[in-house]
């Protein structure tokens, strides 16, 4: 394994909604995943995350865990429902309190914390008012992001905005897989726009608070034509602005990408107002950068009532993880580099702020987990950040997804990703061969610097 440079940040990711359960313990209010995973078929097998991993209770044993990894940041999700019951109003101090202690605990343990705001547990009330539909839900954000702010913004200095809001676009509003489960197919687009105004004055309301680090997590994807035909090739670059532009352009350039000429629709049709692109596209300190797999699509086949939109198709030729998603270490080389590329001095230092598999983890007899398969997934895609950090590209750090196997949104718990597996029905954590195999490649990198 390449020496990466000193002060590179090593660590693992978690998101409230995944993880906490507790769903109706001090003071929390219903978030909209709480209410889609009631709904009959939403979720594979009627699971839901109300018990997760319990880790609402058993956090002190979850950073013990982190500390004997040798990570050195943590990279989890504050639930807004949590912080703020319905979405506006004042805090709820339980809910603060919680985070408040994880904090404390993190930095006795030498590990930073690095909180998102916002990784898609929006509070109902606020959904059933529109929900990222509606422009007045930016302003909630920012509020929100203010108190959770006031309250730890004294020891947390990087603060994560948004996680992939690509995806609550695209499964949330576009094809409702995900919460909120509305199929508006374009009719989603206004939900970008909405999702970074969020981001920006969510910003200001940091920057106020005394954040040091502001940062955008987006799930990045290089996207490759099925063919050289001229359709395909262009097809490729309308995904490319669908997934990888949308979320970043007006944040690094204070400009939209233009949806429209590719057939896409156009994301600020009548709501974009004076002072949303300049909040919007403000400085931030890094970009989070989430990488699990390329896409590869062809051009639209005839629309029937609908935008013709290109088409995703499944990449052969690569080995695969339990979620059968291709194993392509070389497209996380491929995504920084390309940022690199498109976006030149206007990139701020980036975090891999997620990568990581789900793959079939049994125990064996003796409870161990031995996946070895897991290992060969990090070290690919570790040495193809070390790629792009050889090809000029200023990454700073790494995060695991995940710390510990969880609720992973539309498959309940059928997918696991963890480095330490979560029995659940006892609840009991066992650290995985990978956990190892990480823990001595930190102490490894770490002796050497
Ligand atoms: O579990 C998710 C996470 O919440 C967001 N990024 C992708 C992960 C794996 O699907």
């Amino acid at each position: 394994m390449p020496r990466f440079p000193d002060g590179f940040t090593w660590g693992v990711a978690t998101a409230a909604y995944q993880i906490e359960g507790a769903v109706a313990e001090g003071g929390r209010g219903d978030s909209v995943w709480d209410t889609f995973c009631r709904q009959p078929g939403a979720i594979r097998d009627g699971q839901t995350g109300d018990i997760a991993d319990d880790h609402y209770h058993r956090w002190r044993e979850d950073v013990a865990l982190m500390a004997d990894l040798g990570v050195t940041a943590y990279r989890f999700s504050i639930g807004w429902p949590r912080v703020q019951p319905t979405g506006s109003g004042p805090a709820n101090d339980p809910g603060l309190d919680f985070y408040d202690r994880l904090t404390d605990a993190l930095l006795a343990a030498g590990i930073t914390p690095m909180p998102t705001l916002f990784h898609w547990d929006l509070p109902q009330p606020l959904e059933d008012a529109g929900g990222w539909l509606a422009r007045d839900t930016a302003a909630r954000f920012a509020d929100y992001a203010a108190l959770a702010a006031g309250r730890l913004a004294d020891r947390i200095g990087t603060w994560i905005t948004l996680n992939e809001p690509f995806v609550v676009m695209a499964l949330g509003y576009a094809i409702g897989t995900h919460a909120p489960g509305k199929a508006l197919m374009l009719g989603a687009l206004p939900t970008a726009h909405h999702q970074l105004l969020g981001h920006g004055l969510a910003t200001q309301a940091l920057r106020a608070a005394g954040a040091s680090q502001v940062v955008l997590t987006n799930n990045y994807s290089p996207v490759w034509p099925a063919s050289d035909s001229a359709e395909d090739v262009a097809a490729a670059r309308a995904w490319d602005a669908l997934q990888n532009r949308l979320f970043t352009d007006p944040v690094l350039t204070g400009r939209y990408p233009d949806l429209a000429s590719f057939g896409l629709g156009d994301p600020t049709a009548g709501i974009v107002k004076d002072g949303d692109l300049a909040a919007i596209s403000a400085p931030i300190d890094a970009l989070g950068v989430n990488y699990y797999v390329p896409t590869q699509v062809s051009a639209p086949r005839e629309a029937q009532g609908g935008p013709a939109l290109p088409v995703l198709e499944e990449i052969d030729g690569y080995p695969i993880t339990a979620f059968g998603w291709p194993i392509v270490p070389a497209g996380l080389t491929e995504v920084l580099v390309q940022l690199r590329d498109r976006y030149a001095d206007r990139l701020p230092p980036v975090y891999v702020t997620e990568n990581g598999c789900s793959m079939p983890d049994v125990p064996a007899t003796d409870g161990s987990v031995e996946d070895r398969d897991r290992i060969g997934y990090l070290d690919g895609h570790i040495r193809a950040v070390a790629d792009a950090i050889a090809a000029g590209v200023d990454v700073r750090g790494y995060l695991v997804w995940s710390l510990m196997d969880n609720f992973e949104w539309n498959e309940g718990y059928h997918q696991r990703f963890g480095l330490v597996y979560v029995d659940y029905e006892t609840q009991r954590r066992t650290p995985k061969a990978s956990y190892s195999w990480y823990r001595d490649l930190i102490a490894l990198q770490q002796s050497a610097s």
